[in-house]
């Protein structure tokens, strides 16, 4: 089995991150994605969106989707659980990391491919859906820092694939200049708490 992986990308962190977590080895192979070597014929083949993370398996079939990849780990090895124990924290789990994914992350992602410099050439740029999108992101940030007054972790008591997900998709953000505000002291609170997991340097 092998993950085809890019240090720098924010998806296959997330798994690399959940990987720690449980504390998984997979042999891990570099595709640099910013020289165009996922848009190759062979590539598509593995996966025909050509994004990264990519699972694949001893039979030579092919998993993406960085939270699909982390539901095939959480199956073969469960403990410790990072998709929530019992109906209701799984679906918490799933609620907040859909919530982020749909309604932070991917407006930050589109502030990187719009307005960011070293996404430049990289297809079609629109730097006012950018800028909104920006706006959009910011919002939802503040949003995430008050769900987080009266709980350690975004789902509940226990650290989940939905604070993995919060944590690649900050330290994504900064490099775009979004910020957590100094008067957003919940998320700061989580943040640190956060980054100062062993798993967060993976
Ligand atoms: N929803 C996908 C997103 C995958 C994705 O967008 N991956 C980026 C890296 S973070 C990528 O491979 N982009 C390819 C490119 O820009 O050509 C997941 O979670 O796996």
């Amino acid at each position: 089995m092998k993950m085809y992986d890019y240090t720098l990308a924010p998806s296959p962190r997330r798994v690399r991150i959940f990987l720690a977590e449980k504390g998984i080895d997979v042999d891990l192979v570099q595709v640099d994605i910013m020289r165009n070597a996922n848009r190759t014929p062979e590539f598509y083949q593995k996966n025909p969106l050509g994004s990264l993370p990519i699972l694949e398996l001893d039979d030579g079939s092919c998993l993406s989707e960085s939270v699909a990849i982390c539901r095939y780990f959480e199956e073969i090895q469960p403990a410790p659980p990072l998709f929530g124990v019992g109906a209701r924290e799984k679906a918490l789990v799933e609620m907040w990391n859909r919530r982020i994914e749909l309604e932070i992350f991917a407006p930050v992602g589109h502030v990187w491919s719009h307005l960011s410099k070293v996404a430049e050439g990289r297809g079609r740029r629109f730097p006012e859906f950018g800028e909104i999108q920006k706006r959009a992101a910011l919002d939802r940030i503040a949003w995430l820092d008050s769900e987080l007054t009266s709980r350690e972790f975004i789902a509940g008591p226990n650290y989940s694939i939905a604070d993995i997900t919060i944590l690649c998709m900050l330290d994504f953000a900064r490099t775009v200049d979004i910020l957590i505000q100094p008067k957003q002291t919940n998320l700061a609170r989580w943040y640190s708490n956060a980054s100062s997991r062993p798993s967060a340097t993976a």
